[in-house]
This record gives C-alpha cells, structure tokens and sequence, in this order.
C-alpha cells in the first residue's frame, strides 16, 4: 500500500522511458499528483509526457526541476537512472525516500497475486520467461515482468492482475526496492557485471544480495550449487540476518534454501550417465527433449522447474510434474540469446547480442563446436577481455574488434587467434566476417560490451546483425 504521506504530497517520477511512463500512469491515474521528467527530449520521453500530460501529470522534458523534486514526498527513480545522478542525488541529500518503479509495483499488485522474483548476472531472463511458461503450463495465469520487458507497475495497473508473476530483477531494480519478498526467489548465479556504474564488484553483488533482505520464515530460494561467489553471497546473507539462518551443519546456511546443479546431486540435477533433468528427487526431463543450446540452459531449465514447484505443494504431483515437462520441452529460446539466425554458403550465423558481459560471451564461445568468428565490442563495461582468450585458442577462427571497446580489446587479446580491430560501422563489421568464415564456420555476435555506442539497445544491435547476416541468403 502507498503510505499516506506519499498521498499527501507530489512524486516525482524521474525518466520516461518504460519503468517511468508505467509507474507515472499508475500514480495518476490512482489520483496521486505526480510530477514525471526526463533529461532528454528524445521523441520517446516527448511521447511518453503528452501521454501522460493527458492523464493529468506534471511532466517535464529535456531537464529535471530539482528543486521540484527535493520538494516532493517520493522519488520514484527509473532503473537506468545512476544513483549519483543530479536528480537523486538532490533527493537523497534532501532526504527523501528514492524507491525504483518495482517497489511501486509491488504495493499496488493484489495479495491473491503471488511472484517468483528471478536475479543473477547471466541467465536472468531466460529462466525468468521458462518460470513464466512452467506456471502457464500448470494452467494458471502468470505473467513475465520486470526487466524483461514489461514494467510491474503495467501488470498492477491491469484489470484482472494473474494469479503469479515471474519477476525479472536486475541490480539496478533491487537497489531500490524494499518490500520484495518473492515466494520463491531464484538467484541464477554470480560474476563481474556493470562495472561502468558501479564502483566495485562487491557493490554491484551487494545490490543482488537485496533479493534476500525481506524474505520471510516462508521463503524459498533456488541456488546455484556450482557457483563459489553464489556460496558466499549466501553466507554473508545469512550472517546478516540471523533470524534467516538454519542451524550449523546444514547444506545451505539459509532457510528455505534449495539448490541446482549440473556437477552433483543436488534438489535439482542434471545426470550425465541417465542423461535426465532431476528434480526433488525424481527423473523430470531427458535432456535432448529440451530445445535449447549449452549446458547454462539446462542449468536455467533446472532452476525454473525447481523454483516453479518449490512455489507450491500443488506443483508437485505426478499430474503437475507431467505438466511442467511438458512446458520445458515446449520452450522456446528467447531472441537475441544464442539464437541461431541461419545458414548461408555453409556459414551459420549466430546472434548473441544479449551478451553483454564478459562472463556471458564466455559461456557463448566455450558452447561453440566449430571455428568461429567472434564480432567482440560495443561500449566497454570495464571488465576486461582477457578470460576470453583460452576458449578463443579452441574454437576461434579470427576476432572483429569493433566499436567504443574495439582497442582495449585488441590489447587484451592480442596474437590470440587473428585479430582486426574496426570502427563503429556494423556493415563493415558484417562484411568483413562473411570474408574470413569459411564454409562449416560460424559467425558469432557476443559481443561482451553494451550496445549504446552504436545502436539504440542490444535488440536493435541483434536485429540489424540478423538482417545483414540474411542479406546473402538465397542469393
Ligand atoms: N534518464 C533521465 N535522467 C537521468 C538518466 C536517464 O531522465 O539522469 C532517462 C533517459 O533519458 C531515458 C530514461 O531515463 O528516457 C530511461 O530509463 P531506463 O534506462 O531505466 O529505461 P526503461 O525504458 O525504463 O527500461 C528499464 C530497464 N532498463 C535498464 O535497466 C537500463 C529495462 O531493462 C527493463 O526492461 C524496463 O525498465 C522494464 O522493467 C533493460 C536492461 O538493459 C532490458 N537492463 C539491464 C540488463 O539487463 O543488463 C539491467
């Protein structure tokens, strides 16, 4: 619920892109007085204000009135927006609480609906669309929202909310949001992310170990057994809320902890001698049934099942668990994540966009069983490229070094495989692949940076890939 205070005063809703526009319509069109800004003009915030503006908002582009918003009872800040930006920086040394659009979300969403919260540097999202399709196969309604896409505060403002939603939660989101308190809450696994907006990886990982703050007697958390940094997050938690702690000696040192792993027994499992997915102790799935490339996804697929019927007792009888294997075979990966765009003249184009992160075109390059030619680059995050080179003596054919991040990673990567660095032109990145593939190879954009040098975001860097790759097909 929304704290009278909150009601008595404006909010300030800061940036207009999606989480904004959907927490700003929500405030106001339960009658509170919001005043809504962005920095930029684009055509989108301009959009997004007149809209908004219509509903009866304050709305503002090109610019943030701050000492409007130091005035207001609430700020209620976009995940995209830097902490220290002027905006919240004015609020927070006002005073003032600074909540993200979720934790709006999370007070307006009715208490019949229920929600499986799903964080982690790598994986998030497609375990977060398979939780999604698992309870929807179960024949309930359920929705994916958070960053995946589509904003909480669009799903509480529905008519008919769904009986559970499959929360997508990044760092940035969970910064700033107190109330969540997940049924199940699902931590996919840890590694160096966003180092261009955070000042150390220990902050950035101090942001995922929110996910845990407000859990409860009854909470549930599904955790990557096979991940150290995960082991320690955990403990740490646990030594921070005693309340949360089991006693000594047991597998996990949180309550309602249960664990995932593809090296050894554990709550759910993956048998390389059955070749069979184990779930809470019973055979769920033979692995090829699933539709998906790389070992990471079983690992996805294994959290998701185990998150879906650690949720409720219902899920696991024989008729749901039938139900549930039925949806993981059905699954479907996602665009943009080691989507296999198509073959031309023997050349197989894949498209990793979504990998923007050094760990996450790891996974990429060690999944590949032919040469391949690696598109690496964008706008550099701060790690370095430098892990990339094992798995590179392997399987690569020759690295293109493009964009922003194109020098350092020819630094980091030098006399590895066959390196040309380019600039920022994504045609000429695209010609010069189709040059050095070689019938039986393939081409693989992971590029381990960000999009923004180059394109709008990492599906307009995905799309246009997808594009060029095709123009030779058929030709
Ligand atoms: N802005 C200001 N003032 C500032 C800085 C920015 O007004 O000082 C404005 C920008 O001009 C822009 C707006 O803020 O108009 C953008 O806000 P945003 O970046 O939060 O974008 P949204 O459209 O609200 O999208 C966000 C998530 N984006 C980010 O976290 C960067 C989306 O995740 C998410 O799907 C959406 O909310 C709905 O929940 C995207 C993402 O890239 C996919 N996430 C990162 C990731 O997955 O790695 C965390």
């Amino acid at each position: 619920m929304i704290p009278r205070a909150w009601r008595q005063g404006e909010i300030a809703v800061i940036g207009l892109g999606a989480s904004g526009r959907a927490a700003a319509e929500l405030l106001t069109r339960d009658g509170l007085r919001v005043y809504a800004s962005d920095a930029s003009a684009s055509d989108g915030a301009q959009r997004a204000a007149a809209a908004l503006g219509r509903l009866g908002a304050s709305v503002q582009t090109g610019g943030h009135d701050l000492a409007r918003v130091a005035r207001a009872a609430v700020v209620v800040a976009s995940p995209g927006v830097p902490p220290d930006a002027a905006p919240l920086a004015r609020a927070r040394s006002a005073g003032l609480p600074v909540v993200s659009e979720i934790e709006i979300g999370l007070r307006y969403l009715p208490e019949h609906t229920r929600y499986i919260a799903i964080t982690g540097t790598n994986g998030k999202t497609t375990t977060t669309a398979m939780v999604g399709h698992l309870l929807r196969a179960l024949g309930l309604t359920a929705v994916d929202a958070g960053n995946i896409g589509t904003p909480l505060t669009e799903i509480a403002l529905a008519a008919t909310p769904p009986a559970w939603v499959s929360l997508e939660v990044s760092s940035f989101q969970l910064h700033d949001t107190p109330s969540i308190a997940p049924t199940v809450g699902v931590l996919t696994n840890l590694s160096p992310d966003h180092l261009d907006r955070y000042p150390s990886v220990e902050a950035y990982y101090a942001d995922k170990a929110l996910l845990f703050a407000s859990g409860s007697a009854s909470s549930k958390w599904v955790l990557n057994a096979d991940d150290r940094e995960t082991e320690r997050m955990v403990r740490s938690v646990a030594a921070a809320y005693p309340a949360a702690a089991t006693p000594a000696g047991a597998a996990w040192p949180l309550r309602g902890a249960l664990d995932f792993s593809l090296k050894h027994r554990a709550e759910a499992y993956y048998d390389r001698t059955s070749d069979e997915l184990v779930v809470m102790g019973l055979p769920l799935l033979v692995r090829r049934k699933l539709a998906l490339f790389g070992d990471h996804n079983v690992a996805n697929a294994l959290a998701a099942s185990l998150a879906v019927m650690a949720a409720d007792a219902s899920h696991t009888t024989p008729v749901s668990r039938a139900q549930i294997a039925a949806g993981l075979e059905s699954f479907r990966a996602l665009p943009h994540r080691l989507e296999s765009v198509g073959e031309v003249g023997g050349v197989l184009w894949i498209n990793d966009s979504k990998a923007t992160n050094v760990s996450s075109t790891l996974v990429a390059i060690e999944g590949m069983t032919r040469p391949t030619v690696l598109l690496l680059g964008g706008r550099h995050k701060g790690e370095p490229y430098t892990a990339l080179a094992e798995p590179l003596r392997r399987t690569g054919r020759a690295v293109i070094a493009y964009g922003e991040a194109g020098p350092i990673v020819a630094r980091d990567l030098e006399g590895v495989v066959p390196l040309f660095q380019l600039g920022s032109d994504f045609e000429a990145v695209m010609a010069k692949a189709r040059s050095l593939a070689q019938p039986g190879d393939v081409v693989l954009l992971s590029p381990a940076c960000s999009s923004y040098d180059m394109f709008a975001n990492y599906a307009e860097r995905g799309a246009t890939f997808r594009r060029l790759a095709m123009q030779g097909a058929g030709s």
